[in-house]
């Protein structure tokens, strides 16, 4: 092929094709389909000598999806969707063939693509501004725009077991099965492998053979399929209003709609629980499966029941007690590999010519010409069946030569784990997209509503572009990292990350152990990626003829359990509080701490009255399980020295509490605006007095003693410190400041940038310091500890702040004073976090390692007191 210059540019070079696709199955066609619609000079190269992708390939037999047949099918053509018709509720591999097939011929497509031809290299032109390809024909193509629709699970993992190439008996490979049909009759078969593709050939396979081993690494989970006709109900959702239906799939979190719980496992009762297990077990859906409760795959305690129950059904199902115990997953939490959907799998391992070797117990050592050696035994056979699995999301990539600008390898950026930008675009390959790539929800959804979702976002970046004059877009390296993190941040969250799956990379030898797609749903995902457009492609660089321009930044710099959180707030509609009464802000800050989960057991809880500045006040004290006596921290409630109280930091208190095996004692101060300022601190420093006085008859260590405190609390506790330090005393042994208040300066940089949109907001502290105190008193160090003289010989403190929070750089400023003047400090900076969610104790996950380290800090500082 040759290169031709674009008329009227000298600089740019016209390229052969506008863009090159590679693989021909459902995302390329419907690409392909798509630019043609939109005027591209478009071609597809596909390795195959036909369409179909993943299906071509994988004929083993058994080979359905997992996905009900209606849900995955392309929506975008109505008449499409009204000619075809499937025969069962999971299609087999055929009929979905046979529906690819029928797409291609349909709109013509397969005059556009060259079959039996790979891509093996691909070279971005800087110059140029295009991509030069080579095939494996030996031609060359240079496009302008260039698309992997490679497939999540095409790349076939290399098999890694000694002696595969010796066995002089038939191989077969699930992922490469013969066209022709494959006849086991009278043979003596292995399988080994036992993930979708084992678990759903083996009861076939078992039909046909004289003996049938399995060798079985780790066993999986799966439901029954319960395959069928397609349920009627669905058929009728579907018939009634079929665009309805696919408009409620696209903003599904898995891109099916399935009723999604809003409840945990643990919030119902025992007996809802075990009915609602069995009522998806009858279902035969792997989406119902893991939404029956919100937490599945996020809390363990719930996820062990779920596997429990399925480890039952699987040990009524298999009549040999040793056989069903193997087949039994123990050692990663259902739902974190994917859940596997079988017919008649388990009973499979009744039949008497059907045995399962545990590869756990006896390894295979190798194999040999005539069959399998394993740690104890020899086997022959006449085939071996490698259901081995694939390497999955990246490896299909990689596998062409990519080089970006500056000649940088693909393989090589991503040696650590793949780096995308919306797993649509990675920075340094400009005009490269991916379809359903790494850090995209791909293969945790519906792959036809991702793939459709990519396949238009696509093609409206390509139409953006061009009616601005525009001919290369590339992500930003500030938005690739933001996203890699935000996808490792849902990832940690959730239990995935337990799991040596696929989805982990864990499953390939020597692959970085990365959590490959995006968990967070299909529908927040394409909010996201609409986000994206809206703000005029944040976090892309483009250039063309039409000029050049960066819009540089991170689309979800917010943790996504913080996100969550913050919805949910909002979804609730409640005023500000700082347009509410002093009275109906504190009914309404109390009615919050009656919704939320009350935080761990603690060895005892006891109410009590210490004495305070002017009078009695209420304290709760927190006592480890462990025997005392124990070590004392005084804790100061938030709420902005108007609201809060001993409920409101309940969960955080039993937290600490358990956590830092000290004692925690949560004192109540005077609240304005009754009582200004500075009774709330003479309160504090009154209390840790008190305390400090009757520690030994509290079983309290006496002079262990340390102070803590959250927000306005954080501010009481920075205050006491400097009062027990002027006055002499009590000894406190460290400072632990949560998000505090230590400046009455409202014009920061953090309250500026987080004002509003965060929960505490810039005009709820003015609120609140209003309430507190004069403004003349607002520079009094007993107000705004950072602007007392002297910070020297203070308490070794940790100060932490959050990154989305007005109250960060005064929090940073203290720190940075506290050290300056000599005091040990340490800053605990919470990326992603807001002043509430650092608190949200068993609400928001991805605060839990702060709070740990908080009271690990305590902990540590308390010991090595002791030493001194
Ligand atoms: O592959 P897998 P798969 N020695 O990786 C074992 C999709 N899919 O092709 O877990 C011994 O799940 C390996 O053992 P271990 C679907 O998303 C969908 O079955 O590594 N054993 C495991 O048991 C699915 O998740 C459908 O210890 C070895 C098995 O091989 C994904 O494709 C159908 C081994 C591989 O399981 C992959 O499924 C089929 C070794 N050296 C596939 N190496 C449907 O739509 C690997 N194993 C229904």
């Amino acid at each position: 092929m040759t290169t031709k210059t674009r008329p009227g540019n000298g600089k740019r070079e016209q390229a052969d094709l506008d863009v090159v696709v590679v693989g021909a199955g459902f995302a390329g066609l419907y690409l392909l389909h798509r630019l043609r619609g939109m005027g591209y000079t478009a071609k597809i190269f596909e390795s195959a000598d036909d369409v179909g992708g993943t299906w071509y390939w994988n004929r083993y037999p058994g080979a359905r999806c997992d996905i009900q047949s209606i849900d995955y099918s392309y929506s975008f053509d109505a008449d499409l969707e009204a000619e075809w018709q499937w025969s069962e509720k999971y299609a087999t591999q055929p009929e979905i063939l046979r529906y690819i097939q029928h797409v291609a011929d349909k709109f013509d497509l397969r005059r556009d693509i060259e079959f039996s031809t790979r891509v093996e290299t691909a070279v971005w032109d800087e110059k140029a501004s295009v991509w030069r390809l080579r095939t494996s024909q030996g031609d060359t193509v240079s496009c302008r725009f260039y698309v992997m629709a490679t497939g999540c699970l095409s790349a076939p993992k290399t098999l890694d077991i000694a002696g595969a190439d010796r066995f002089r008996g038939a191989t077969y490979s699930t992922s490469h099965w013969p066209h022709d049909e494959v006849d086991f009759t009278g043979l003596r078969v292995a399988v080994i492998g036992t993930g979708s593709s084992g678990i759903q050939s083996i009861p076939l396979i078992a039909e046909q053979a004289a003996q049938l081993t399995v060798f079985q690494r780790t066993p999986n989970f799966s439901v029954p399929a319960r395959n069928g006709p397609i349920p009627a109900r669905k058929l009728s959702d579907f018939e009634a209003g079929r665009e309805a239906f696919r408009e409620a799939a696209r903003w599904s979190l898995a891109g099916v709609t399935v009723p999604i719980s809003d409840k945990g496992a643990m919030q119902v009762s025992d007996e809802e629980r075990q009915a609602r297990y069995e009522r998806i077990w009858e279902a035969g859906d792997l989406i119902e499966a893991v939404t029956i409760f919100n937490d599945i795959v996020a809390n363990p305690e719930s996820n062990a029941t779920f596997a429990e129950f399925v480890r039952n059904k699987i040990r009524a199902k298999v009549n040999d007690s040793d056989v069903a115990e193997t087949l039994c997953p123990y050692d990663f939490p259902i739902g974190t590999k994917r859940l596997c959907l079988d017919s008649h799998y388990y009973e499979t391992y009744n039949l008497p010519h059907v045995r399962l070797v545990d590869l756990r117990k006896t390894p295979i050592t190798t194999i040999t010409e005539t069959g399998i050696d394993s740690s104890d035994e020899s086997f022959e056979f006449d085939a071996i069946v490698f259901a081995t699995g694939f390497d999955a999301m990246t490896g299909a990539i990689v596998a062409v030569n990519i080089a970006g600008r500056e000649g940088v390898q693909l393989s090589d950026k991503w040696a650590d784990g793949p780096k995308t930008y919306l797993g649509l675009m990675t920075a340094g390959f400009p005009n490269l997209f991916m379809i359903t790539g790494p850090g995209s929800p791909s293969v945790l959804s519906n792959m036809m509503v991702s793939i459709e979702q990519h396949v238009d976002w696509i093609c409206d970046g390509l139409e953006h572009l061009r009616h601005k004059s525009l001919d290369m877009i590339e992500p930003t390296e500030t938005a690739e990292a933001g996203w890699v993190q935000y996808v490792n941040d849902f990832g940690a969250i959730t239990l995935f990350p337990q799991a040596n799956s696929w989805y982990m990379g864990a499953n390939v030898p020597g692959k970085p152990r990365v959590f490959l797609p995006y968990v967070g749903g299909v529908d927040v995902y394409r909010t996201i990626c609409n986000e994206v457009v809206d703000n005029d492609y944040l976090g892309f660089r483009c250039s063309g003829p039409g000029g050049s321009r960066v819009n540089d930044g991170i689309v979800r710099p917010v943790q996504p359990d913080v996100t969550i959180l913050m919805q949910i707030i909002e979804s609730l509609g409640f005023p500000p509080i700082n347009e509410m009464s002093v009275a109906d802000a504190r009914t309404f800050d109390e009615s919050m701490a009656t919704e939320r989960p009350p935080g761990p057991e603690v060895g005892e809880i006891v109410d009590g009255v210490l004495t305070g500045a002017a009078g009695e006040l209420a304290y709760r004290l927190y006592r480890p399980a462990s025997p005392g006596p124990h070590p004392i921290v005084a804790y100061f409630h938030g709420g902005g020295w108007v609201l809060g109280g001993r409920d409101s930091d309940d969960p955080a208190c039993r937290e600490l509490c358990a956590q830092s095996d000290a004692i925690v004692i949560s004192c109540d101060y005077r609240h304005a605006p009754e009582n200004r300022f500075p009774a709330a601190a003479d309160d504090g420093y009154a209390a840790v007095q008190w305390i400090a006085e009757n520690a030994a008859a509290l079983d309290g260590i006496p002079r262990q003693l340390a102070v803590a405190g959250w927000s306005a609390g954080g501010n009481i506790a920075a205050v006491v410190c400097q009062l027990a330090r002027d006055a002499g005393g009590p000894e406190i042994n460290a400072q632990l400041l949560i998000t505090p208040v230590t400046d009455s300066d409202l014009s920061r940089d953090s309250y500026v940038d987080n004002a509003d949109g965060y929960v505490l907001t810039a005009d709820l502290m003015r609120w609140c310091w209003n309430h507190y105190a004069d403004p003349a008193d607002w520079q009094n160090p007993k107000a705004a500890p950072l602007r007392a003289d002297n910070l020297a010989n203070l308490p070794p403190a940790l100060v932490v702040t959050c990154e989305f929070d007005p109250l960060r750089d005064e929090g940073v400023a203290y720190a940075e004073a506290m050290a300056a003047a000599g005091v040990p400090v340490r800053h605990l900076p919470c990326r992603g976090q807001i002043h509430t969610s650092i608190m949200a104790v068993d609400m928001v996950i991805s605060s839990a390692a702060a709070r740990a380290e908080m009271a690990n800090w305590l902990r540590q500082g308390f010991r090595a007191s002791v030493a001194a």
